[in-house]
């Protein structure tokens, strides 16, 4: 018959071999062992019926106790076992997020979307919100509302893509600048209006300095009292910007669009340094952009009344600004999607253009 002396021998046995399980089967096989149902202490509590009742009084708690502690035992045992498999994975798993991210980033941002990034910067500086429209256009948003008179041959002049046509015979076109933008703004919001169009466009005209799609960007103010002063002054303070320099020098030429009255091209006095060239300073001029004051019809025909409204708007090339910038001379390679050539005049897309720290 098990005494207490047996009891204290089998608890010495159970803790010890709790203690040095290796693994949560191990640590499984031992609980069987000691209370299972055929386990060591179960047995020994199924002797407590032959007992005096003295002996079971000594016994029975003994017993009790010893199946706690050893159930107490596994259990810390599994815990203990459950944390050091957790701490051990969280060695392997550590990450240090401070470490600049693998692999190296290799995507780079074409100078395009790298100019307009700058444009949009520049511009929402100075109270402009960036405003887009589709692709494919309607005569009306391209041609009419701009004051190209129907068949007037300043329409074969911009080498239009033509859609099909349509059941109706009426033919949509590929956008060939991005006015149609500022006139669907005039047309659903209401003055002061202040935006910049940037995006696609389309001619269909292929040669060493002309691409069938190329990107321009145009800028519109609507107001009530707007004049050439306040374009001048947008204009010469969004070269600076963009140029990053503090002397522009620049000249108004007379010049003629369909849309502006009057219109005039801005020419900017510059310099060749290297591949790029420097604007602000040096002795040519270059002409950079076309401008005007909408004309009176545009305004109407965008439902608004010229005598209580003006507005100025100018255009220009993004990929030529990009050139003048960044350097890159030949214009067919900003769409020849050349990995080599972006690796060179790509820029990284986690430095994006901001005024605090720099445009580029
Ligand atoms: C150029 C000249 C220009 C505009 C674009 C414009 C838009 C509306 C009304 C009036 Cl909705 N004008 N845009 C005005 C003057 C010049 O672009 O040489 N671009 C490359």
């Amino acid at each position: 018959m098990a005494g207490a002396s047996d009891i204290e021998a089998l608890k010495s046995e159970l803790l010890a071999a709790v203690d040095g399980a290796g693994d949560e089967a191990a640590l499984e096989g031992l609980r069987v062992e000691a209370l299972g149902k055929k386990g060591k202490i179960s047995l020994m509590m199924r002797s407590l019926g032959q007992m005096s009742p003295e002996e079971r009084q000594v016994m029975g708690p003994a017993l009790n106790g010893l199946k706690d502690t050893i159930g107490e035992a596994i259990t810390a045992k599994k815990a203990a076992m459950e944390d050091a498999a957790l701490d051990a994975r969280l060695a392997t798993e550590r990450a240090d997020v401070s470490l600049p991210i693998r692999p190296e980033p290799r995507g780079k941002l074409h100078p395009v979307t790298q100019v307009m990034e700058e444009l949009a910067v520049i511009f929402s500086d100075m109270g402009f919100t960036v405003a887009e429209g589709p692709d494919v256009e309607d005569d009306f948003h391209n041609f009419t509302a701009l004051n190209f008179p129907e068949g007037h041959p300043a329409r074969d002049t911009h080498d239009t893509f033509f859609m099909k046509p349509r059941e109706d015979g009426s033919q949509m076109v590929l956008r060939t600048h991005t006015s149609p933008v500022q006139i669907r703004t005039m047309m659903s919001e209401t003055p002061p209006i202040r935006i910049i169009a940037p995006g696609r466009v389309y001619r269909c005209d292929w040669d060493q300095t002309h691409t069938p799609m190329f990107h321009q960007v145009e800028g519109l103010v609507i107001d009530k009292g707007a004049h050439m002063g306040h374009l001048k002054g947008v204009l010469m303070d969004f070269l600076a910007a963009f140029f990053e320099t503090d002397t522009v020098e620049a000249r108004f030429r007379p010049h003629h669009f369909p849309f502006t009255e009057p219109s005039a091209e801005m020419d900017v006095k510059y310099s060749r340094v290297g591949e790029a060239v420097k604007i602000g300073e040096g002795d040519s001029w270059m002409e950079i952009l076309g401008c005007g004051m909408v004309h009176p019809n545009v305004i109407k025909s965008c439902g608004l009344d010229p005598d209580e409204y003006q507005g100025f708007a100018w255009g220009m090339g993004v990929d030529r600004l990009a050139m003048l910038k960044y350097g890159a001379p030949d214009l067919r390679d900003y769409f020849a999607n050349d990995t080599r050539w972006l690796a060179h005049y790509g820029f990284s897309p986690l430095l994006q253009a901001n005024l605090a720290t720099g445009l580029s």
